[in-house]
């Protein structure tokens, strides 16, 4: 056997400590102190010295967060503490009736004081760490047993499976955490992207993805899966504690990740107060958020309040709006896709849909129709998730009278008329026209969206407009439209017009992997255009490459592969690219790692800059290494104030941060 080097041992685990430490400071601190490629850097050296030496195996190592066999069943484990579920209150008086409660069961009269906290709609979980290693997490499942799914939880990269140990504290011998598991609308979007290249079934909302995530029996497909987590509680701990707050201030401090919106000692009036902030800021979250959870703070009040056998009485869910509701279909009718995919369309008779009145809802394709037996005046479950667009998630079939009619798929596309074809094998019926004028507006209005050239002002209602007049043809033609050709559309004045005319030109300097968006090729959203952009640095490498050179990417498979090469095989595309170049376009190509001139610097953005949005300055300074913050503190290196600066600008002054303009940004990004 192989003598193993001190030197190497000590290397091994230095490198574990620290990549534990950054692991902490990225998902439970959101303040990260290398770079990714910094990270994936010691990651790699890592993995590399374990490979050497096998004999250093670790399973708390960083770099073991996959490969446990698959199992053929889950083992099922009692939880010492059941794990109750919470009541509900849907009102405002329903939370005071709940405060009165508490104040009756504890015969006072005195304030309560709360903590709280958004309610996750995931799923919750159970892990237990002894002497500061994860030994097991299981599932809540009927509240006193769960499922034991250690293998795929130690996958979710937000989970330490060592506790962070501070110094400030001991860790504890034994700590049962409770949290919630979820997929953010990002992941579950770029989730559903990766499922429809497989040719899979997308997850109808992220709670399915995640629940779908995490019962799997092999870990290494959770291992791709982008679950992330949320503590909210504990079980059985030797944790001395005093307060939820307190609680949930300590768990923070070991390492587990808890929500940023929680807050402390709060009256119940304030409580409801901030339940209304809450559900007005919740469509901007980036995740899926049912409600608020109120706690009654002091833990020595929760254990005279105590629990009956199915919710504790020292806490409560108070919902928000249900994201459901029944509605009739009033018709159905068919949209037609920028890649000619023909997508039926449910209307409905308007409904209110947590706050929000839904008219539309999709309903993906001809089998999906079938398969839920929907037809034209069901009355329908519909259903709206985050930001994803409204769908019926099944007929009530009770209240058929038995004049509903069954719908079919037209045999022309309803927009140009040409005939409309389904692949042996496919889900999709497609129009085959490619001067189908349908399509055309909606890859404009892709090409110009936010991720793509961001084009702001340009609407898809002035799109269609502006196609159906002549005025846009192809792409290129946006960069010569101009205020006059604008103005003459409806409803535009002219400083809209000059306004877009000023988007249209700033939107002109684009990072590679959002004009690789732009161009709409099959399969490649935002994030594989991104995987795309960072390894193929250009977009002569990217048109050189094989398809078995993209295929071998990591996170792209053969059939993204196959789409990318025949895109750019077509004259026809070549051509509008061209077109697109000649119009004046700069792709900013991502920086080498030699060229991350601004590595580790810190960043705030205020005011309006001249001649770039603030997306497109965040993601130039994070291709050159450096971090956009929203706030400016004392780790802020740059503030880089434009037109009309926000009370940042006072604040970098008082820090003495130094601040800068646009052209000084450019110059130190070297363009
Ligand atoms: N945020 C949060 N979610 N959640 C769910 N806190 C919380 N607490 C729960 C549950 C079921 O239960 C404890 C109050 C027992």
């Amino acid at each position: 056997m192989k003598e193993i080097d001190a030197d190497i041992v000590n290397k091994v685990n230095a490198l574990r400590k620290a990549l534990h430490r950054h692991n902490y400071l990225y998902y439970v601190l959101d303040n990260p102190e290398v770079s990714d490629a910094e990270y994936d850097r010691m990651m790699r050296e890592l993995t590399a010295l374990e490979e050497a030496w096998p004999e250093l195996y670790d399973p708390d190592s960083p770099t073991s967060r996959i490969g446990a066999p698959p199992l053929s069943e889950f083992e099922t484990i009692a939880h010492s503490i059941p794990m109750l579920s919470l009541g509900n209150a849907f009102t405002d008086s329903e939370t005071i009736d709940f405060d009165r409660r508490v104040r009756k069961i504890l015969r006072t009269d005195d304030e309560i004081l709360y903590t709280v906290e958004p309610k996750l709609d995931g799923l919750a979980v159970e892990l237990v760490y002894e002497k500061g290693k994860l030994i097991v997490a299981s599932t809540r499942g009927d509240g006193i047993n769960g499922e034991v799914i250690t293998a795929n939880v130690r996958t979710i990269r937000s989970v330490p499976l060592l506790l962070q140990d501070t110094g400030k504290r001991n860790i504890p011998l034994r700590l049962e955490v409770r949290g919630e598991v979820f997929i953010s609308h990002e992941g579950f979007r770029s989730l559903n992207e990766e499922q429809l290249s497989q040719k899979l079934s997308p997850f109808a909302n992220p709670r399915n993805a995640a629940a779908g995530s995490l019962r799997q029996l092999d870990s290494s497909i959770t291992a791709k899966r982008p679950l992330e987590i949320f503590f909210y509680g504990v079980g059985e701990t030797d944790l001395r504690l005093k307060s939820h707050w307190e609680t949930l201030q300590t768990l923070q401090e070991l390492g587990l990740r808890i929500n940023p919106l929680i807050r402390q000692e709060i009256t119940i009036e304030k409580a409801v107060d901030y339940y209304k902030a809450l559900e007005d800021k919740r469509h901007l979250l980036p995740y899926d958020i049912d409600g608020m959870v109120i706690k009654v703070d002091a833990l020595s009040l929760q254990t005279k309040l105590g629990s009956t056998s199915r919710s504790p009485r020292w806490a409560i869910a108070y919902k928000f709006k249900a994201m459901q509701e029944t509605t009739r279909v009033l018709n159905i009718d068919v949209q037609v896709g920028r890649t000619g995919v023909l997508t039926p369309v449910a209307h409905l008779q308007p409904v209110n849909v947590g706050g929000a009145m839904v008219r539309r809802a999709t309903l993906h394709n001809e089998d999906e129709i079938e398969r839920k037996d929907i037809r034209i005046g069901d009355t329908v479950l519909v259903q709206r998730a985050g930001d994803v667009i409204p769908e019926v998630v099944k007929v009530i079939e009770s209240k058929r009278t038995g004049v509903e009619r069954i719908f079919h798929m037209p045999l022309n596309c309803p927009v140009c008329g040409s005939i409309v074809i389904r692949a042996k094998g496919e889900t999709a019926t497609r129009c085959i026209n490619a001067t189908c004028l349908a399509q055309l507006k909606e890859r404009i209005k892709h090409f110009s969206s936010k991720g793509a050239f961001d084009i702001d002002g340009l609407g898809d209602k002035l799109v269609e407009q502006l196609v159906d007049k002549g005025l846009l043809a192809s792409y290129a033609d946006i960069f010569h439209l101009d205020a006059v050709k604008i103005e003459g559309m409806e409803r535009m004045g002219a400083r809209s017009a000059e306004k877009l005319v000023l988007s249209i030109e700033k939107s002109k300097k684009i990072k590679f992997n959002c004009f690789l968006y732009a161009l709409g090729i099959r399969h490649v959203g935002e994030h594989v255009a991104k995987i795309l952009a960072s390894e193929f640095k250009s977009l002569d490498n990217l048109l050189d490459a094989t398809a078995t050179q993209i295929g071998a990417v990591e996170g792209v498979g053969s059939v993204i592969a196959e789409s990318v090469v025949n895109f750019f095989k077509q004259n026809t595309n070549r051509e509008v690219i061209s077109r697109i170049l000649d119009s004046n376009v700069c792709i900013l190509f991502q920086a080498g790692e030699k060229e991350r001139t601004l590595e580790n610097k810190v960043f705030v953005l205020t005011g309006t800059l001249k001649d770039l949005t603030r997306n497109q300055a965040k993601e130039m300074i994070e291709a050159a290494g450096g971090k956009v913050s929203g706030s400016v503190g004392r780790k802020t290196d740059y503030l880089v104030a434009g037109s009309s600066p926000g009370s940042k600008l006072n604040m970098a002054k008082d820090l003495g941060v130094e601040i800068i303009d646009q052209a000084t940004l450019q110059k130190m990004l070297s363009l």
